[in-house]
């Protein structure tokens, strides 16, 4: 029952399964994976699409010959698995070039350099077909104060985006681009820190309907925020273009962990959400399998992914349909925050003009009834019911 298929349109990152294990403390504890081999470990798993980085699957400095032949393998390799590209990133973080930021560094020279890696990556992009676009700028931020003007930076990166948009819609290409918001980590304050941030930004570009943000579960969880909250706000924007799915423990270091482990309440809560909403996109995970982990282990978090949404889909499914739940969502007016505050053709006026109203106190009296509705929802998160 909690087996996925390609109709579930789960989707992996390369550089997820692909993680070797470095981290800050320690060296990789994995040999490198083949793209190929991920695409069809993946495929058999049960997945639907693939995403990468320009770097992820052309080494950082190959040549055109060497690109072209990766490039036809793995084409190859996409055809025979049935598996589909639907995301694309630029890498602006690794190469020590990006130290300062890519659209963002104070020197114009890199700022150029980084503009024309992203530009030849859409041109991959929609030669592969995939329809977004992601953008996290990791690197655009700084750790002291003097060092970047961030309302000259805000300039830079909406110059960026401007450039590349126009690009997009010069060639005709049918791809949108989705922003990654992070509040640190690699850098020790990144710019465009939260969903709402991005979302604020998004407006002040010229072609603002090419852009959506790309929210990760713990990115948000890092900086103390309701990622169901910032979901809900997004979709109400019409801006969830894509979504980075992976669990995280309070407000710690991006940790990554596969979808379902850390906060389990708002994973089902977000599940929830995005079956409720019919959000039609990716359901796309960016987690790091440990470094603790063999291949094995691997596979085995890969699949947790999606068995942990599945399983949430069911039961969150299963908490809609109850008819006790049902009834407690009514007591609790949840449905009545559906409805306008004023009555339709009714004025300002005629509210103040109101006679026997009920007095505040007399409202203060009325309790909420969330306690027993959560609890039926906890019920069913834990099978309990
Ligand atoms: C990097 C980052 C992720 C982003 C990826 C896209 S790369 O691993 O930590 O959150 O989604 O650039
Ligand atoms: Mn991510
Ligand atoms: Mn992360
Ligand atoms: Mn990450």
């Amino acid at each position: 029952a909690f087996s996925p298929t390609p109709a579930d349109r789960f989707s992996f990152g390369l550089w997820t399964v692909g993680w070797l294990g470095k981290d800050q403390f320690g060296d990789p504890t994995r040999s490198p994976l083949d793209p190929v081999e991920a695409l069809e470990r993946l495929a058999d798993l049960g997945a639907w699409g693939l995403t990468f980085h320009d770097d992820d699957l052309i080494p950082f400095g190959s040549s055109d010959a060497e690109r072209e032949a990766i490039l036809a393998r793995f084409r190859k390799a996409l055809e025979s698995t049935g598996m589909t590209v639907p995301m694309i990133t630029t890498n602006l973080f690794t190469h020590p070039v990006f130290k300062d930021g890519g659209f963002t560094a104070n020197d114009r020279e890199v700022r150029r350099y980084a503009i024309r890696k992203v530009a030849r990556n859409l041109d991959l992009a929609a030669e592969l077909g995939a329809k977004t676009f992601v953008a996290w700028g990791g690197r655009e931020g700084a750790e002291s104060g003097a060092a970047k003007d961030v309302r000259n930076a805000l300039d830079r990166m909406k110059e960026a985006f401007d450039l590349l948009a126009e690009y997009v819609l010069e060639q005709g290409y049918d791809i949108r681009f989705a922003i990654e918001p992070k509040p640190n980590e690699p850098r020790g304050d990144i710019l465009l820190p939260t969903v709402g941030h991005a979302l604020s930004f998004i407006e002040r570009l010229e072609h603002p309907e090419l852009f959506g943000v790309n929210p990760e579960v713990g990115h948000e969880q890092m900086a103390g925020l309701n990622f169901t909250h910032g979901i809900s706000q997004a979709l109400w924007a019409g801006k969830l273009f894509h979504i980075d799915l992976n669990g995280q423990n309070s407000i710690k270091y991006d940790q990554d962990l596969r979808f379902g482990n850390g906060d389990l309440r708002q994973a089902f809560w977000l599940v929830d959400l995005l079956e409720r909403a019919g959000y039609a996109g990716p359901r796309h995970f960016d987690f790091k399998p440990p470094r603790t982990e063999d291949y094995d282990g691997v596979w085995a978090s890969a699949a947790g992914c999606m068995r942990n949404y599945l399983i949430l889909k069911e039961r969150a499914a299963a908490f809609r349909a109850d008819p006790e739940v049902q009834e407690a969502l009514r007591v609790a007016k949840v449905d009545e925050l559906a409805q306008p505050t004023l009555g339709a053709g009714e004025t300002l006026a005629d509210l103040r003009n109101q006679q026997d109203t009920p007095t505040a106190d007399e409202l203060a009296e009325r309790g909420c009834a969330f306690e027993r509705l959560d609890q039926l929802a906890m019920d069913h998160l834990l099978a309990a019911r």
